[in-house]
């Protein structure tokens, strides 16, 4: 059996699961979002983290299928919470190139919304700069979902192949700085540096800013000091199974 197989079958049996990362407002530590992490519950293997699958998916061109499946059970999820009237925060869900790139993406984030009833400002999209590299293509999807109330943000930020003119054209509200910088913020200068200043210009071109993989208050204190809006990481919380989710939107926190 090979693992293409393998991803074929998980997602006809439903084996998929989304854990949810909260996201923490830095003034307040209020909780302000959460990010929807896929997980493979494997019959013989157990909970799979994406980095075993995700790539093979991509490969594979599943990754449309499973990006589909992703989407549509994040937005069921939060539409549920809302119906239990708990407080809503909007769902970031990551997107890869192979989404991106397909012609009916716009098509199906509509098809989505209105099968799940969620309303499209509680959904935010993941991209990461590569996606953003064919501007004119890059630019009229944004546009469009933006058009539809739907958040853009570029994840990973830092990473990839960024260009100052795209950051100031493209539609986007949030810049993740990747973790890769937060990681040794109070050791490396150059990596303190680069944060500043990621926050500096989210904040100048009037985007949010978020860094991911906060693990240590001294982390904390530096992008407080700097004024980052958000924060995700594990000094607050890892990804978490749904049914854990509840009791965070009732307390705020
Ligand atoms: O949850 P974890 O830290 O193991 O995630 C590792 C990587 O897998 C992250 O970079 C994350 O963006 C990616 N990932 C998690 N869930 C999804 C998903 O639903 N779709 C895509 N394309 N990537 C995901
Ligand atoms: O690339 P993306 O932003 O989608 O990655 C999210 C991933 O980061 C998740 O798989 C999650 O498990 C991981 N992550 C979240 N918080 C932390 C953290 O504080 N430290 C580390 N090392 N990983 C984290
Ligand atoms: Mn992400
Ligand atoms: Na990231």
């Amino acid at each position: 059996l090979t693992l293409q197989h393998e991803l074929r079958q998980a997602l006809l049996r439903g084996d998929f699961v989304l854990h949810y990362q909260p996201q923490y407002r830095l003034s307040s530590g209020a909780l302000v979002g959460l990010e929807a992490l896929i997980r493979w519950r494997h019959p013989e293997r157990g909970l799979l983290p994406p980095g075993l699958f995700i790539p093979l998916a991509e490969e594979s061109g599943l990754i449309v299928q499973l990006g589909d499946w992703v989407m549509q059970e994040a937005c069921r999820q939060t539409q549920a919470w809302q119906q239990a009237d708990l407080p809503t925060v909007p769902i970031s869900v990551n997107l890869s190139m192979g989404q991106f790139q397909r012609q009916n993406l716009i098509e199906r984030v509509e098809e989505i919304l209105n099968k799940t009833g969620l309303d499209p400002a509680y959904l935010e999209l993941e991209i990461t700069e590569s996606m953003t590299m064919d501007v004119v293509h890059a630019t009229a999807y944004l546009q469009r979902l933006k058009a539809i109330g739907v958040a853009i943000i570029i994840d990973d930020f830092g990473t990839g192949y960024s260009s100052f003119n795209y950051l100031k054209n493209l539609p986007i509200s949030k810049l993740k700085i990747d973790r890769s910088f937060v990681r040794d913020l109070s050791q490396d200068p150059n990596d303190a540096a680069i944060v500043a200043a990621i926050i500096a210009m989210a904040h100048n071109l009037n985007l949010e800013v978020i860094a991911e993989g906060v693990e240590t208050s001294a982390q904390l204190d530096f992008l407080s000091l700097h004024r980052c809006d958000e924060i995700q990481g594990f000094l607050y919380n890892p990804p978490l199974p749904a049914e854990r989710i509840p009791e965070l939107l009732e307390t705020g926190r």
